[in-house]
């Protein structure tokens, strides 16, 4: 029985790149990852990730310029809160992404996503979400580095 906890991530993408932030500090520090954190209470999940999105690298958006692409659960061997992601993306914004406390934005091509230097989980579901398919899945980890089961699967809608 875990305690649900609910997230948000943002992908902002183009036809040839993807922006991702260097975590500078915090959960998942010294990752590249999307833009994103807790959703607050009175928020939507689109009104967080747009608030994130802001805070994290200074990039503006409305909620309703962000487009659903994914829901993910991640739970750890060592605690009881499960991590409801909901993954957004848009190429709808203004701003210059800019470096944060928090984390260090830079773009990279399609095809030279840093892998190696994200969370595990990332180099199995970004190829779905860049062939711009949904997608749902879950994944239980030791520690941070270790997947010990996961489920992943295409979907038509949430
Ligand atoms: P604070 O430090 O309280 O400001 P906050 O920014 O609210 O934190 P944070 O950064 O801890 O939240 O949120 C975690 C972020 O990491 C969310 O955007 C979801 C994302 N995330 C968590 N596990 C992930 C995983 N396995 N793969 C992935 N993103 C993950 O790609
Ligand atoms: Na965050
Ligand atoms: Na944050």
């Amino acid at each position: 029985n875990y305690i649900r906890k609910l997230f948000t991530l943002v992908l902002i993408r183009d036809k040839t790149r993807v922006l991702l932030g260097y975590k500078k500090r915090g959960f998942g520090q010294g990752r590249w990852n999307g833009f994103g954190g807790k959703v607050e209470a009175g928020e939507t999940a689109q009104e967080a990730a747009a608030r994130e999105l802001g805070e994290e690298c200074r990039l503006m958006t409305a909620p309703e310029n962000l487009t659903k692409v994914g829901e993910l659960e991640f739970t750890f061997e060592e605690s009881d809160t499960l991590m409801d992601v909901k993954i957004f993306t848009t190429n709808t914004y203004t701003g210059i992404p800019t470096e944060t406390d928090e984390m260090r934005p830079e773009w990279f091509p399609l095809e030279k996503i840093p892998y190696s230097h994200m969370w595990p989980d990332d180099e199995l579901w970004y190829p779905i979400f860049l062939r711009g398919n949904k997608f749902k899945g879950a994944f239980h980890f030791k520690g941070h580095d270790i997947i010990l089961s996961q489920s992943l699967s295409e979907v038509e809608a949430f």
